[in-house]
């Protein structure tokens, strides 16, 4: 493939994931972005009802059955002239880890907020992460056809709580019951909408200048008056448009709408298209690694088991960085430094896939692979690239997972190991006494809620969750020696144990024993995560 052909395929990607605090609308905007976009011909809805379609990326039966998404999901398809990789993210904290990982691997976000209640806790630490790696944000206030808060104030909101300015791009005609279109501000024309049955198809619309008299004349004046001294305001007090800045992460994009009643949905998704943010130049452990350079490079950020009943296996998601990707192509074992072979690399679109051929910076390949690559790992021709990407966090929640009965225990080791390599949850092994179960450790409860019910339906297990008396880990500092440690006093509730590693580790029921222990044995260091990188 000539240069320019390769540019150009790199040019043509985006690659974004949406964010929000639980219960914004990620998952349905997701949906109805698919309908737009042409990928799905009727959107499904969160909890459907009888008769209705389930949405894309809430596959899981659990996502189903609980109407909350509780894994990210890749959703890749074409859209005017560009490929886009979209990743539907949960918002829940207790599946933060997953969110965090799926930043490392997107070029931009789109932040959700919900316009009735405003910025809330988990957007705003998402925003932050955002912030600190200098992603390009773009923001859907959704809900619109609620009553919502006056969107003055929900810029100004954004502005000052965010610290990022805000340049509303579309503007909404009214809120609630009365909630009738938005104005685009850079095209200048007024979009109106009607409603459709269950939402399920797009919403008709007309286009029409602001000047168009006939059509104000059919907008109620006490909705009408307000919204023209809105925008007049805006115009005279507000940012100028600078794309330059957009994609540097200093000023974010706004969009109004209602991913519900698919208001304002197209819109978002064609500026998208036409001004979202590229794949750029990637920091590795020796410098930027420019997208378009000749050598292959990517790193593994996500790993899922058992995704679709048809396929039980295990697939890692790398996010493609630099040079092509060719099936079959041979890179480096992370682990091994042995040559291993990429087979069977697959496209995804939620739960389903199909099998690829190539992939260009910007996309993410789903691979089936016999060698199990691990959260972290930097796939690449040339051995000098290394990402050193993925963030970790502290677990805090902790519960011995028991096989009820005797019977099982094959299906549930099975299971375990394979749910540990996801990464969501790590397993201990407590140093003095018998134990006599697993003990778990994850980010919050919800994701043991999650592993019992993987552990009985993917696997056929029967588990029981135990909650175990820890809320707080550290780790000690490599090389320390098994017989310093247990010749420590620990204090009550304070145990010893190693991780899957063969780490020392020590777990505390609460803050205040930790502090002693540090009071204590001050010689000891203590690390909140592992002190050794994931893929080493
Ligand atoms: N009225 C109204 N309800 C909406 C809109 N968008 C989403 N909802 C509802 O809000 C609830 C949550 O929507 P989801 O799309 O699951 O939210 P989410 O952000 O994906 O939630 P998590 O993935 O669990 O964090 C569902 O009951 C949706 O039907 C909207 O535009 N208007
Ligand atoms: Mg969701």
């Amino acid at each position: 493939m000539d240069a320019t052909s390769f540019t150009n395929e790199i040019a043509r990607r985006r690659t974004f994931a949406i964010i929000s605090h639980p219960d914004a609308g990620k998952t349905t905007l997701t949906e109805k972005l698919l309908l737009y976009g042409g990928a799905i011909q009727l959107a499904g809805s969160v909890r459907s009802r009888r008769n209705q379609k389930n949405t894309t990326s809430d596959w899981m039966e659990l996502e189903k059955e609980r109407g909350i998404s509780i894994s990210s999901t890749l959703l890749q398809f074409e859209y005017g002239g560009c490929v886009i990789n979209l990743l539907d993210t949960p918002g829940h904290k207790d599946f933060s880890e997953d969110t965090y990982r799926v930043l490392t691997a997107v070029d931009s976000v789109v932040m959700v907020i919900d316009a009735a209640k405003g910025i809330e806790e988990r957007t705003r630490k998402l925003f932050e992460i955002c912030r600190l790696r200098g992603i390009p944000i773009f923001t859907f206030m959704n809900k619109m056809d609620r009553p919502a808060q006056d969107p003055l104030a929900l810029v100004d909101e954004l502005e000052k709580v965010l610290g990022i300015n805000a340049f509303p791009i579309t503007w909404p005609l009214g809120s609630g019951v009365e909630f009738k279109g938005v104005y685009d501000r850079l095209k200048k024309n007024l979009h109106l909408f009607e409603r459709t049955a269950h939402n399920a198809h797009r919403a008709p619309e007309k286009v029409s200048g602001i000047h168009d008299s006939h059509l104000l004349a059919r907008i109620p004046p006490h909705i009408r008056e307000p919204w023209l001294e809105e925008l007049e305001m805006l115009n005279v007090a507000g940012e100028t448009f600078d794309e330059a800045a957009v994609l540097a992460g200093q000023i974010t994009p706004v969009f109004f709408g209602s991913g519900m009643t698919n208001f304002g949905v197209q819109l978002l998704l064609d500026y998208f298209v036409q001004h979202g943010a590229t794949p750029q130049p990637r920091q590795s452990t020796n410098g930027p690694v420019p997208p378009d350079s000749k050598d292959f490079s990517g790193f593994v950020f996500k790993v899922q088991a058992n995704m679709n009943p048809r396929h039980r296996d295990r697939l890692t998601f790398v996010r493609v960085c630099s040079g092509l990707f060719e099936k079959d192509m041979v890179v480096n074992d992370p682990e091994s430094g042995k040559p291993v072979r990429l087979s069977y690399p697959q496209k995804l679109f939620g739960q389903d896939r199909e099998s690829l051929e190539v992939a260009y910076p910007g996309d993410i390949v789903g691979l089936v692979t016999h060698k199990a690559f691990r959260i972290g790992d930097t796939l690449t021709s040339n051995p000098a690239i290394r990402y050193d990407e993925i963030p970790r966090f502290p677990p805090e929640a902790f519960a011995f997972v028991r096989n009820n009965g005797a019977s099982k225990q094959k299906q549930m080791r099975a299971g375990l190991t394979q749910l540990l390599e996801e990464g969501v949850i790590q397993s201990f092994e407590l140093l003095d006494g018998i134990q006599t179960a697993p003990l778990l450790g994850a980010v919050g409860q919800l994701q043991f809620e999650v592993v019992a019910y993987r552990l009985e339906t993917e696997y056929g297990a029967n588990p029981r969750m135990e909650p175990a008396p820890f809320t707080q880990i550290r780790w000690f500092a490599p090389g320390v020696l098994k017989e310093d440690l247990i010749k420590l006093y620990l204090g009550s509730g304070v145990r010893l144990a190693t991780d899957i590693r063969g780490q020392f580790v020590i777990l505390f029921p609460d803050k205040w024993s930790v502090d002693y222990f540090v009071k204590e044995h001050p010689g000891f260091e203590l690390h909140t995560v592992s002190p050794h990188a994931l893929a080493n």
